[in-house]
């Protein structure tokens, strides 16, 4: 392990494009360097040479392995690089990068002196300099930063914005649209970001890709895209310093601000997160690490929010009907060897008995004010296949698995069946007016197609038929129990 050094620059520059070199500057210095802090940029009186632009100023803060020398040489390098002739002392530059202090070094060789002899009655190094470091002692002068611009004074040296020469005259995204027509969802989509959820007592991380939306009125020609990035970018900056309790209060708070950055009727935000979760193989006892994903949904008008947890889970489905077939066949065969039709079925009542099965993935939403967990999902969803998957499968846990699917065959139709079924007896709790979607998609695997079935609706829709017997024609959407 190498050591790092803090280090302190004064860039100026008073040719061309000064703020685009100063930025040009520091993206190099980056090539061999850890910028930590950058000041702000501002505009000062030549000093020295007086016949000469203005300049452009600012102060960096840095940690690098490089020594002194070497810095240097980076520094003469992108001074260099950037269009820098040798000329008279003090002449107008693109850049100019000057070591003000390398830790508390002392040095003063020809080519190089630190701290910068001439720093401490500069106010151009000074005031950017104390912006960032006030208390920084000057290791010879041994005094702060702070306490020698109070010495020196601010004379000549001007805070600015940093800005193109662009004046932003009108508000595109305010302008009205050729055609007046509202739309229901204008936003982002596939945004990827690193959240944090509690998980037990701790925070964890997860990869998570988010789409966000607003509705548009008719007037407005456009949303402010870059508005959603920003809520994300805010929230991202609160969630590191504490983890939300579940990804649905994540996407509920993105929603609530979603609705208000847009001032929008109604936003919408979709967040699927890989999830970790361990589980134990069934004969082998070994424990395994199987990933999943969550998926939280939140809309909000403003003041009300709606947000649904879910999952979508794999695992296996082996098919009823091939197996259907195998079994007659087999009949015939018993039978064509002698055995009589009474034996025949007891045989084939004990036998395992073949079909074709595949992989299948099942997605299970739940929305609610009452608090369900997305762990609990996960097994709800593996119980309604024909068998769950494992990352591991020692042979008797293969053995196993395979058995299992074949007990249990089950058509994508039978899976979503068997999951309402178990959302409306494992939440009695829950109100009819909880939102449910079930659905499972199976990769064929004598096919190259998928097979597909879903069932949607309030859980007082779905109470009803399963518990009622009552056949319900209408089915409430996604949409609109998120609508409310
Ligand atoms: N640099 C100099 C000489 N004079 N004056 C201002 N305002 N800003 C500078 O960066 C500067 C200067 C020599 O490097
Ligand atoms: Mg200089
Ligand atoms: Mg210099």
């Amino acid at each position: 392990m190498s050591v790092l050094h803090r280090v302190y620059l004064s860039l100026g520059a008073n040719l061309g494009d000064r703020q685009g070199n100063i930025l040009q500057a520091l993206q190099y210095v980056q090539a061999r360097t850890t910028i930590i802090k950058v000041s702000s940029f501002y505009e000062t009186e030549p000093v020295g040479y007086l016949d000469q632009p203005r300049f452009l100023n600012i102060a960096c803060e840095l940690e690098t392995e490089l020594s002194p020398q070497e810095l240097l040489h980076l520094l003469k390098w992108i001074e260099k690089r950037m269009g820098r002739r040798e000329s008279f002392r003090n002449a107008p530059r693109p850049i100019d990068m000057d070591i003000i202090f390398y830790d508390d070094l002392v040095l003063e060789s020809p080519e190089l002196a630190i701290p910068h002899p001439r720093m401490h009655d500069r106010a151009f190094v000074l005031v950017p300099l104390a912006e960032i470091a006030p208390d920084l002692l000057h290791p010879v002068l041994n005094v702060t930063v702070a306490e020698l611009l109070k010495r020196v004074g601010r004379e000549g040296v001007e805070r600015v914005e940093r800005s193109l020469k662009l004046r932003l005259e009108h508000d595109v995204q305010q302008a009205r649209p050729a055609v007046s027509i509202s739309l229901s969802r204008v936003g982002v989509t596939n945004l990827r970001r690193i959240i944090q959820i509690e998980d037990g007592a701790r925070g964890t991380l997860f990869y998570a890709t988010l789409d966000l939306f607003a509705d548009l009125n008719p007037a407005q020609a456009g949303v402010h895209m870059s508005r959603f990035s920003d809520v994300l970018e805010t929230l991202v900056e609160e969630i590191s310093l504490e983890a939300s309790p579940d990804i649905e209060s994540l996407a509920e708070r993105l929603a609530r601000q979603v609705a208000r950055s847009q001032r929008a009727a109604r936003s919408e935000v979709h967040i699927r997160a890989q999830y970790p979760m361990m589980k134990v193989t069934p004969v082998t006892g070994k424990s395994v690490e199987e990933l999943y994903t969550l998926i939280g949904i939140a809309a909000s008008d403003g003041e009300r929010t709606r947000r649904l947890v879910g999952v979508e889970v794999d695992g296996i489905t082996a098919c009823p009907c091939a197996q259907d077939m195998v079994r007659s066949y087999s009949r015939e065969l018993l039978l064509e060897e002698g055995f009589s039709e009474e034996e025949a079925g007891r045989i084939l009542d004990v036998l395992p008995i073949a079909s074709h099965n595949q992989r299948g993935r099942g997605t299970l939403l739940i929305g609610s004010e009452q608090r369900v967990r997305a762990e609990n999902l996960v097994h709800i969803v593996e119980a309604s296949m024909s068998s769950e998957t494992y990352e591991l499968l020692k042979r008797p846990d293969e053995f196993f698995l395979v058995n299992k699917a074949h007990r249990n065959p089950r058509f994508v139709e039978d899976v979503v069946r068997e999951m309402l079924r178990n959302v409306v007896e494992v939440y009695p709790d829950l109100p009819d007016g909880a939102f449910v979607l079930a659905k499972q998609e199976n990769l064929e695997s004598i096919h190259q197609h998928n097979a597909f079935a879903e069932r949607y609706g309030t859980l007082g829709e779905i109470r009803r038929e399963i518990l009622g017997g009552e056949y319900r024609l209408r089915h409430t959407t996604l949409e609109e129990w998120l609508e409310g």
